[in-house]
């Protein structure tokens, strides 16, 4: 079967043509989905956010509906974006209710890959309620075939819950950075707690509780939930593996720790007052603490509060106010066009996973008729560049974030994600001198090998020297079937012996 939307995902109604499909042969992927009960596989499958798998095919959309909010976070400065669910940035226009749904349907229709809409600042959704739910009400009579998420800081969700449920709003996000009124008073100065604002411990505390009531009467009702934490260095990093349990025990389905982002031209308390983010290294070792007890979501993007698209791309202006204004919709005629790419997507999902379940199948009996242990090989960091659709489909120089798996002896996994500026640009955001090819060189650290659809002469050179393997063979394949191709022959030339040191193998 042909799926026509895998490479990118198109601005018309047409899908794009061509292109490879992904499989998800080996990870963390299909780890994820394959042990849950139909009823939330049905939930979660073509969520981008609480699916790493979906978000190769399917987008989501905010609108920026909600712009006040009813507590401080340290980590954020009301003129950007909702630290909660985004990058620092600025929304480019908060929305009427009306202007909403209208462009809601305009994406809809326009990207058919769009299953998700969801409110998630700029302030939060649920001190904004008649926005947030004048919005939620018209979408699920208008635009039925979407599903309707909402991210909060918690502080007002008890009261919310009834209204959520009564939107068959079904995937609903708490920011829980903390469960103890200690940690919190170092990262909320204040919360607005009926009418009065309550400072430091006593109102972290207030908004903790409320967090943790919120969650309790979510998942009684199978609502899934998802949390997301801001690993702030040397305030909660040493807390959040204890959240991860208490939230897991109360029912929360996933468990998203990002990375604080703290830059002092935001005008933030942190950034301004120089508090550190984590590197990639310390994100990934939390995250790797915390999923003994939880599904880790790694994938996040970090959005803005006016996202759309595909997780990691933002084609907002696209769908500017004026351009909405022009376009004629048929919701009608865009529903029938939207379940068969959906159908088709899935089709599709579904066939490579049995593709996956049968090669582990006869690898493990081929290993068992041989008798053969399997060999111990040391896990090896990859980086892809990727414009979607699970296929290694972009130019090194292009790539504004890299993928990065991790391929051993039991697979392929996904790790996360690091930005960076495409070296095509040649300037750096970060740091005065620092060039664009430096600074990625410095994102891929500990990286051995990087897939990209092409990757030119210049840069060869330097990420040799640094001890990544440049790789362009793998244009167009599916990125965890070329990460285990690449991995199977470093293995067959006995690179991956784990008395030799990683840079010593890279050629
Ligand atoms: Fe938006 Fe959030 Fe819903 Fe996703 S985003 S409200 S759950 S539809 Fe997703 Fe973006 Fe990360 Fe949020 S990648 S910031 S987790
Ligand atoms: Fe900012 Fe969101 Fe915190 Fe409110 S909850 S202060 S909008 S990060």
């Amino acid at each position: 079967m042909d799926l026509p939307v895998i490479n990118s995902i198109p601005s018309s109604g047409e899908p794009a043509a061509g292109g490879g499909c992904a499989s998800h042969s080996c990870g963390s992927t299909d780890d994820q989905l394959g042990h849950l009960p139909e009823h939330i596989r049905a939930k979660v499958h073509n969520h981008p956010c609480y699916s790493e798998q979906a978000h190769h095919y399917f987008a989501r959309m905010h609108v920026a509906v909600a712009p006040a909010c009813n507590i401080q976070c340290h980590y954020c400065n009301r003129k950007y974006d909702c630290s909660n669910e985004s990058r620092p940035g600025v929304v480019s226009e908060v929305l009427t209710p009306e202007q909403a749904v209208k462009k809601v349907m305009a994406v809809a229709a326009n990207i058919p890959q769009m299953t998700v809409l969801g409110i998630a600042g700029p302030g939060d959704p649920l001190a904004n309620p008649e926005r947030t739910f004048a919005t939620f009400r018209e979408l699920s009579e208008k635009a039925p075939d979407i599903k309707l998420c909402v991210s909060t800081n918690g502080l007002a969700l008890p009261e919310s819950v009834e209204e959520l449920a009564k939107h068959n709003i079904d995937h609903v996000t708490i920011t829980i950075n903390c469960v103890d009124p200690d940690v919190g008073a170092q990262i909320y100065p204040w919360v607005f707690w009926n009418n009065r604002r309550v400072m430091g411990r006593e109102g972290a505390a207030i908004l903790i509780e409320q967090q943790q009531k919120g969650l309790e009467m979510l998942t009684a009702r199978g609502i899934l939930v998802k949390v997301n934490s801001v690993m702030i260095p040397g305030v909660n990093d040493q807390h959040l593996a204890e959240v991860s349990k208490v939230v897991k025990a109360k029912g929360a389905f996933l468990h998203n720790v990002m990375p604080l982002i703290a830059e002092p031209e935001h005008g933030t308390f942190y950034g301004l007052m120089g508090q550190a983010s984590p590197t990639p290294e310390e994100l990934q070792a939390l995250q790797d603490a915390c999923s003994g007890d939880m599904n880790m979501m790694r994938h996040c993007r970090q959005c803005r509060a006016d996202a759309v698209g595909l997780l990691g791309e933002d084609r907002g202006l696209e769908f500017t106010l004026d351009k909405i204004e022009d376009m004629e919709i048929d919701y009608a005629a865009a529903m029938v066009k939207r379940a068969e790419v959906h159908a088709q997507i899935a089709q599709e999902l579904e066939q490579k996973e049995q593709e996956r379940q049968f090669q582990a199948q006869a690898k493990a009996a081929l290993i068992a008729l041989r008798g053969e242990p399997e060999v111990t090989t040391r896990p090896v960091l990859m980086a892809v560049s990727t414009k979607g659709g699970g296929v290694i489909n972009e130019h090194f120089g292009h790539a504004r974030e890299f993928l990065v798996y991790e391929a051993s002896g039991n697979g392929v996994r996904f790790i996360g994600h690091r930005k960076t500026t495409p070296y095509c640009e040649g300037g750096s955001s970060c740091g005065e001198g620092e060039s664009a090819l430096d600074e990625t060189l410095r994102v891929l650290k500990g990286c051995e090998v990087v897939l990209s659809a092409k990757i030119g002469f210049e840069p060869w050179a330097p990420l040799e020297a640094a001890g990544i393997q440049p790789n362009g063979e793998h244009a167009m394949e599916p990125i965890e079937e070329a990460i285990a191709a690449v991995y199977a022959e470093m293995r067959a030339a006995g690179r991956l012996d784990a008395s030799i040191e990683p840079q010593q193998k890279v050629a």
